[in-house]
């Protein structure tokens, strides 16, 4: 009877874990084939024993691990990844529990189509944990270690993080390839784990090398396409300055564009010219992917960038410069939620 108890108690588990998953992949990042594959997944689990079989053990109220879990705080999620690794753990730990449960009861046929099963589950990790998505959010992070006040690059990405910034940028345009790869390693490791991105500026080769989430590209450098074979999971951003390099990006596969500059800036060398909130608001009303604005943009002039259809802006010098970024976030975030323009969404 136990035995039984414990296949019903794994099949609960493993079908909700997937039934977690499923719903991230269906609301969260709306992607089709992967919902589908883990409803299918778990179509299949449920199909192969039949459950009436195993219900008449259960003895749910009754189970002694029941206070455990009510009072553990071992379970608590800090970010949306944590959540998804969580899920898939659980659903492949059931599905080992009960393969082992049914070898001892003899269903050694049954037992092998649940090794398959754990193996299927295995295999979904990969193919979800490797998705990216550009996260709805309000503040986009550039590293400039000139700018940090003798702050380190790793410094300043760990307050960021601690902030809940969502996209952190690394761009060094003068450091050695060496330096560069060394901090990207660094401030990867610092964001693995949480909801955080790390976006490379420029370097293909660095982006893959320290497997950060994303690359973002000038109009000057490799284009999308080229990018994309050899970085087909990475998420790609291209900076852009007018309506026709928008269009353009778009319709060559980018994520996210950049649109700017939004105003003067002292931080970019041979900034580009652009027709500033005009353009922020031609993209808010004709440019379907995301995109965030760049470009001399500070509390005292955000409201503006925002009523004209900014979401999401990136400041390099606003934030890096700042002698709390902490307070500095919190200060930008107070300054958002109180002016109009679309409904705020940090
Ligand atoms: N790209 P700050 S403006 C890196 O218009 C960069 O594409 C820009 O720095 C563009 O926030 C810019 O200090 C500099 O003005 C942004």
């Amino acid at each position: 009877m136990g035995l039984e108890r414990m296949i019903d108690a794994n099949l609960n588990r493993v079908c909700e874990g997937l039934r977690v998953i499923e719903d991230c992949m269906r609301f969260v990042h709306e992607d089709e084939k992967l919902q589908k594959d883990i409803r299918e997944l778990k179509h299949d689990i449920r199909k192969t024993l039949d459950s009436t079989a195993f219900i008449n053990s259960r003895k749910a109220l009754e189970d002694v691990g029941l206070a455990v879990s009510q009072t553990t705080l071992l379970d608590h999620k800090n970010s949306f990844s944590q959540m998804i690794t969580a899920n898939f753990k659980r659903v492949e730990e059931g599905l080992r529990s009960i393969e082992e449960a049914l070898k001892v009861l003899g269903l050694n046929q049954k037992s092998k189509m649940y090794e398959a099963y754990r193996f299927k589950s295995y295999d979904l990790e990969k193919a979800v944990v490797s998705l990216k998505r550009f996260p709805e959010t309000d503040i986009y992070g550039i590293l400039c270690e000139d700018l940090s006040g003798g702050k380190s690059n790793i410094e300043i990405a760990k307050a960021l993080i601690e902030s809940g910034v969502k996209i952190i940028q690394y761009r060094e345009k003068e450091k050695s390839k060496m330096e560069r790869l060394k901090e990207c390693h660094a401030i990867k490791a610092l964001t693995a784990n949480t909801d955080c991105l790390f976006i490379v500026n420029d370097d293909l080769d660095i982006a893959l090398l320290c497997d950060a989430d994303g690359l973002h590209l000038g109009q000057d450098d490799l284009p999308i396409k080229e990018a994309r074979k050899l970085a087909p999971h990475l998420l790609i951003g291209v900076s852009t300055h007018c309506i026709e390099q928008a269009m353009k990006a778009v319709e060559e596969g980018a994520d996210y564009i950049g649109v700017g500059p939004v105003f003067k800036t002292q931080t970019k060398k041979n900034i580009e010219k652009s027709d500033g909130l005009a353009y922020v608001k031609w993209v808010s009303q004709h440019i379907h992917i995301p995109h965030v604005c760049i470009g001399g943009i500070n509390s005292n002039n955000i409201e503006s960038v925002k009523e004209n259809g900014g979401r999401c802006f990136a400041m390099i010098s606003e934030l890096v410069s700042s002698q709390d970024i902490n307070q500095k976030v919190v200060d930008i975030r107070a300054c958002l939620q109180n002016i109009k323009g679309d409904e705020y969404i940090a």
